[in-house]
């Protein structure tokens, strides 16, 4: 069986003398494996999508400055995933979001800037992180890096003044 699988995967024979029936049949061989492996190609990127169990939306708004409407975005985590793991997939996806996020030495990371508009000391805005479940909407006392989404949760990153 394993024999069998390997010369599938691989198209190679093990060493062995082989007559011309045999050749052909290795020819088969060979073109099936190369079908199986393009397709395996193409499968491949799907793999990690599949463990992204968690949905949540994205909602970017702003209460500093009207100019910009809001936006809704859906990404996933997977399984006890954090925030920041959804929000790279998302950007990812290419959908339109982009985000940056410095380091902070002591609590990670901290979300920077969102669709180019960035928090600044000087006119004392940031983005505020709040999560929207159910009705209820939390300020929650951790960042993007420790927050973990549950499902269906509705994550509002807010461009807000201090
Ligand atoms: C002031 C403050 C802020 C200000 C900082 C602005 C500024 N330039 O001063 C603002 C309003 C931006 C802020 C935002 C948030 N904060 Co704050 N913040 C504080 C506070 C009250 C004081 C920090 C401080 O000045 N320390 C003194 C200076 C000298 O030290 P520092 O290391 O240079 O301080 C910097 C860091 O603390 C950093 N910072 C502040 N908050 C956060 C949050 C995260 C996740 C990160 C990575 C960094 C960070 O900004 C400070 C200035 O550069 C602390 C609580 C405390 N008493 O320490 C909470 C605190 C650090 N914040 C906290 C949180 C949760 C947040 C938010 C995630 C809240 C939210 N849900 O939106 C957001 C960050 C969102 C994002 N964009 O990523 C938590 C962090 C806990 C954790 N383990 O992650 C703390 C401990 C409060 C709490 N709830 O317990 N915060």
């Amino acid at each position: 069986m394993w024999r069998k699988l390997y010369i599938l995967l691989t198209g190679v024979f093990p060493t062995q003398q082989l007559g011309r029936r045999n050749l052909r049949k290795k020819r088969i061989h060979y073109q099936i494996s190369c079908t199986l492996t393009a397709l395996l190609l193409l499968l491949l990127p799907g793999v990690p999508a599949s463990n992204c169990t968690t949905s949540i939306s994205v909602l970017v708004t702003n209460s500093v400055t009207s100019c910009t409407a809001n936006q809704t975005y859906s990404t996933c985590v997977v399984f006890r995933g954090i925030l920041l793991g959804g929000l790279r997939r998302l950007q990812e996806s290419n959908e339109g979001f982009e985000f940056t996020y410095t380091e902070d030495p002591n609590y990670g990371p901290f979300l920077q800037s969102v669709n180019g508009l960035a928090g600044s000391t000087n006119e004392r805005t940031y983005w505020e992180l709040l999560v929207k479940n159910e009705n209820n909407t939390i300020r929650p006392n951790v960042g993007i890096g420790c927050y973990i989404p549950s499902t269906n949760d509705e994550i509002i990153l807010k461009y807000n003044m201090y």
